[in-house]
C-alpha cells in the first residue's frame, strides 16, 4: 500500500531525472570554485531571481543563517516576525552563532508584517539600543498558513528601509510557490530584497539544498560564513545537478500542488468535525482545527492515520498542517480524505 505522505514538501524523493543527472554530474572541489555544475546552479539562480550572484548551500536553514551573519554583527538587531521559520524552527542560531538580537513583531495573517510595526520598531543612534541592521520576512508564509506576500508589500518594506538604511533579507524557501500562485516571477518578488534564500529541497523535489542569492560581495562574505558552519562542501556538484533539473522542470508544475491542495480544502471541509482557516489554502499547504465538539486531540487523529498509512502534521493540540507535493497524485487526495473520513466517525 503507497505510503501518502503529506507532513511536508521536504519529504519529496529526487525525480528520476534528478537521479539520471546526479549520475552523470562533472563535478570538482567547489571549495576552491571549482565544481563546474555548482558554478553552473549558482549561476542560474542568480539569474533567475536578478542578483549578481548565488551560493549553494546545504539547507534553508544554513541559507538564513549565513545570508543574516553576513548582514549583522554581534550586537546588531535584526527585525523579523514572530512566527518566522528563523524565529521558530532554526534553533536560534542567529543568536547561539552570530551574537544577533532579534526583534519580533507579530506577524499579520497574511503573513506581512504591519508597516507601522515596522517603522515604530526601527531604534533611533542611542548607546541603550542595539543598532537596527536589517529587516527579515518570509515568502510564503509557513506559519501563516502557506500564505503568498506581494510584491508591493515588498516594495513598500523597500521603502521603508531605505528611509533608515536597513538592509532587507527574505527567507524565500518556497518563493516559487509565491511566483506562481500569483502569477509574478521570483525575480519581481526577489527584487527588493538585498539577499534571498531559497529551498531545492521543498516543492522542487531536489534531494538536499538551497541558495542564496545577492550582490558579489554579499555572497563573498557568506561563502566565508559557510566555511565556518563547515557547509563548505567538495563534490558536491553531483548534488547540485538534481537542483540544475529543479530550476529547469518543477517550477511551473507547483500549480499542480496548488490545485490539489484546493481539492482536498474542498472535500477535508465536508467532514463533520473539521474546521479549515478561512481562506485558506493559498499554495501547497493546508491548516485545519478539530472542531470544539470533537471529543480527541489531533495526536489520536495522526496515529489513527498513520496506521493507515496517511502521514499529515499537527501544530498544536487540536491543529493540523498538510502539505501536497509532486509526488501526492490525484488518487492520493481521495485516498487520504476516505481515511479521513472513516477516523473522524469512530
Ligand atoms: N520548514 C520545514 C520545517 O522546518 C518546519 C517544513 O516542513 O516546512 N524557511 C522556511 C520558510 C521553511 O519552511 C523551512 C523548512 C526552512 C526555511 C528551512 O529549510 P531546511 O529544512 O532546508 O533547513
Amino acid at each position: 500500500m503507497k505510503l501518502i505522505d503529506l507532513r511536508s514538501d521536504t519529504v519529496t524523493h529526487p525525480t528520476p531525472a534528478m537521479r539520471e543527472a546526479m549520475a552523470k554530474a562533472v563535478v570538482g572541489d567547489d571549495v576552491y570554485d571549482e565544481d563546474p555544475t555548482v558554478n553552473q546552479l549558482q549561476e542560474m539562480a542568480a539569474n533567475l531571481l536578478g542578483k549578481e550572484a548565488g551560493l549553494f548551500v546545504p539547507s534553508g536553514t544554513m541559507g538564513n543563517l549565513a545570508s543574516i551573519l553576513a548582514h549583522c554583527g554581534r550586537g546588531d538587531e535584526v527585525i523579523l516576525g514572530n512566527k518566522a521559520h528563523t524565529v521558530i524552527y532554526e534553533a536560534g542560531g542567529i543568536s547561539a552563532l552570530g551574537g544577533i538580537h532579534s526583534r519580533q513583531l507579530p506577524n499579520q495573517k497574511d503573513g506581512t508584517i504591519s508597516l507601522e510595526d515596522l517603522q515604530a520598531a526601527i531604534r533611533p543612534e542611542d548607546v541603550h539600543q542595539p543598532p537596527t541592521r536589517l529587516i527579515g520576512l518570509e515568502n510564503t508564509h509557513n506559519r501563516c498558513g502557506g500564505v503568498a506576500l506581494s510584491p508591493e508589500y515588498g516594495r513598500a518594506v523597500r521603502a521603508l528601509a531605505d528611509q533608515h538604511n536597513l538592509l532587507l533579507h527574505l527567507d524565500g524557501a518556497r518563493i516559487f510557490n509565491a511566483a506562481v500562485a500569483q502569477g509574478v516571477s521570483a525575480k519581481v518578488l526577489a527584487e527588493p530584497f538585498d539577499s534571498v534564500t531559497f529551498c531545492l529541497s521543498k516543492g522542487l523535489c531536489a534531494p538536499i539544498g538551497a541558495v542564496i542569492v545577492g550582490n558579489h560581495a554579499f555572497i563573498n562574505r557568506a561563502k566565508r560564513i559557510r566555511k565556518q558552519l563547515g557547509g563548505g562542501m567538495r563534490q558536491v556538484g553531483i548534488v547540485a545537478a538534481a537542483g540544475i533539473v529543479a530550476l529547469e522542470t518543477m517550477i511551473d508544475r507547483l500549480a499542480e500542488d496548488h490545485a490539489r491542495a484546493k481539492q482536498l480544502a474542498k472535500e477535508l471541509a465536508r467532514i463533520p468535525g473539521i474546521v479549515l482557516d478561512p481562506g485558506t489554502p493559498y499554495t501547497n499547504m493546508l491548516f485545519f482545527n478539530l472542531s470544539p465538539d470533537f471529543p480527541r486531540p489531533a495526536r489520536w487523529v495522526i496515529e489513527k492515520l498513520k496506521d493507515k498509512n496517511v502521514l499529515v502534521g499537527d501544530d498544536g493540540e487540536r491543529r493540523f498542517r498538510l502539505v501536497t507535493h509532486y509526488w501526492i497524485e490525484e488518487g492520493d487526495i481521495a485516498e487520504a480524505v476516505r481515511i479521513f473520513k472513516e477516523i473522524m466517525a469512530q
